[in-house]
This record gives structure tokens, sequence and C-alpha cells, in this order.
């Protein structure tokens, strides 16, 4: 797929591949030039890793990539990479409480009618949402964790819920400029 990864307008081309048991991510700059990455052996067991594309996260002009490396029956698994200077960089989690610190950015997307998974972006900040339908099914509460991305770590800020009727609830999954999971 195509998405403009290193700022400059052109569309870059974002590609996926398999060899034996690594998956690659591999960026070609339109300009010429490109970076790949290779994902650890544990990722892609059961599902081809995809590539979703890229979105500026933090609005510094740069996309960063996503990817998809995972999928249940309902849900996906997203992860988020950086590139820079002709370097891919798996992206790292910061969390306020220190739990999963340092992990991957790996965000599920997806869900039941009961339990749904989401990411949210508005051009400078990342927000999983997570959404969870009340026991009378006439509401869902509605939880959002901004991440503020500096270099290539993920910062998390402090989380804001809310209740949201059924009927308002937009589907909160995936909502980050034209991205669409494959
Ligand atoms: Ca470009
Ligand atoms: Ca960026």
């Amino acid at each position: 797929m195509f998405a403009d990864v290193d700022g400059d307008a052109y569309l870059d081309k974002v590609s996926t591949m398999r060899e034996e048991e690594t998956w690659t991510v591999r960026v070609d700059l339109a300009t010429g030039g490109g970076a790949a990455e290779a994902f650890g052996p544990d990722v892609g067991a059961f599902d081809p890793v995809a590539a979703i594309g890229a979105f500026d996260i933090e609005g510094d002009g740069t996309g960063e990539l996503f990817v998809k490396v995972g999928a249940g029956a309902y849900t996906s698994l997203v992860q988020v990479l950086d590139y820079e200077d002709c370097t891919i960089t798996p992206i790292t989690l910061d969390t306020i409480d220190d739990f999963g610190a340092g992990a991957t950015a790996i965000f599920p997307v997806g869900g039941s009618i009961g339990n749904q998974s989401g990411l949210t972006c508005d051009g400078t900040m990342l927000w999983t949402v997570y959404a969870s339908l009340f026991g009378d099914g006439t509401s869902y509460e509605v939880i959002e964790i901004p991440y503020t991305l500096s270099g290539s770590v993920l910062t998390q800020g402090f989380g804001d819920g809310a209740i949201v009727p059924v009927d308002e609830m937009t589907g909160p999954l995936f909502n980050c400029g034209d991205l669409t999971l494959p």
C-alpha cells in the first residue's frame, strides 16, 4: 500500500513480506531509499502481517507506520512503528504506573457488541478507546487514554471515562485518518 511516510508529499510504498519464519515491514521511498524492519518470530505465526499505512500521530510532518500483526475472531492487533532517517523503529510505551512500560506499542482494535477496543488519532496524540456494554444493555462505559509521541516512545497520559448511550455510539474502533484495517 502507499502512504507518505517521510512527509515530502510523495507517496511511498509500505509493504510486508515473509521470509521463512520472519515477517518484515518495508518502506520504499518515492524518491529512492528506504528501510526494513523484521518482526520477532512470534509475530504473524497464525495470521499474515499486513501494512495498514502511515499516519502522522503527533503532527511533526512524518507518518508513523501502522501494521496489523495479528488477529483473532473479532479483534486485530495493530503495531505502531516510527520511521526516521531511513530507519524503522518499533515504538515502545511509557506507562503511568510503569506496568507494561517499555512494551512494544501493539493495540487491540475490534471486539464484540459487549466489549470494543479502538484507536483514535486527533493529529497531536494517539488515544486508546475501550468501550464495554453495561449489563442492562442501554449504555457503554467508554474509557479513552491519551498517548503522546516523542521520538519512538508513546507516553501514556491520564484517561477519561464517559457513559455513552448505545444509540449514540458511533463505533470508536479505528479513526486515524483514512487508515482502514486490511
Ligand atoms: Ca514520501
Ligand atoms: Ca509523526
